[in-house]
């Protein structure tokens, strides 16, 4: 039976140094992701054929779920996708910008890249307590949005592109309390080249 796994990190786990430290990658990705890709193979075990849907069309039809295991579906099934999109759209190669296509379409939505990155930075900074700002697909168009705890953008129907983990646990070892800091940080291991693909692939 197919269960749900934690795949590899695509780089080191000292690779995001210094913007992100290695311990804070070790703990993130082996000890917090594995356990919502673990909760949620164990919420679904009384409901096997769940595991052979994608996280994505289990986070889509959340109503369809067994109500039962509904609430602690929608944390780790969301807590499991989400990490999987942070690892791909991170990379140890600095200094990356959107361009063609995607930069167009940026553009578009917000104006220039500078306002988008204010923007994006501005959401972040709202979400009370734990959550996630994302760059988002809405029908086509590009949004900036966020959700609370591990909710999805594929469950009021958006199409994730990246996201800003704003947990405590994302970024406390190494910045404490200072999550401005932690935010600018970040823009400098963006990987553009992985979120214009999946920008292509979803528009
Ligand atoms: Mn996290």
């Amino acid at each position: 039976m197919k269960q749900f796994i934690t795949p590899d990190l695509p780089y080191a786990y000292n690779a995001l140094e210094p913007y992100i430290d290695e311990t804070t990658m070790r703990v993130h990705h082996d000890k917090h992701h594995t356990a919502y890709t673990t909760n949620l193979n164990k919420a679904l075990e009384k409901y096997p054929e769940w595991y052979e849907k994608s996280v994505e069309e289990i986070l889509k039809s959340l109503d369809q779920v067994p109500e039962d295991v509904r609430l602690l579906v929608k944390n780790h099934a969301g807590g499991h996708l989400h990490h999987n999109i942070l690892w791909e759209t991170l990379t140890p190669k600095h200094g990356q910008k959107p361009e063609g296509e995607l930069l167009q379409a940026i553009n578009e939505s917000f104006e220039s890249f500078d306002n988008f990155k204010e923007g994006f930075t501005k959401m972040a900074m709202s979400v009370f307590g734990s959550g996630w700002a994302w760059l988002s697909l809405d029908k086509g168009k590009l949004i900036i949005d966020k959700t609370a705890n591990q909710d999805s953008p594929y469950s009021t129907g958006y199409t994730p592109l990246f996201g800003f983990d704003v947990w405590e646990h994302a970024y406390y070892l190494k910045y404490q309390n200072r999550r401005a800091e932690y935010l600018e940080n970040i823009w400098s291991i963006i990987n553009w080249n992985k979120i214009s693909e999946q920008y292509k692939k979803f528009k």
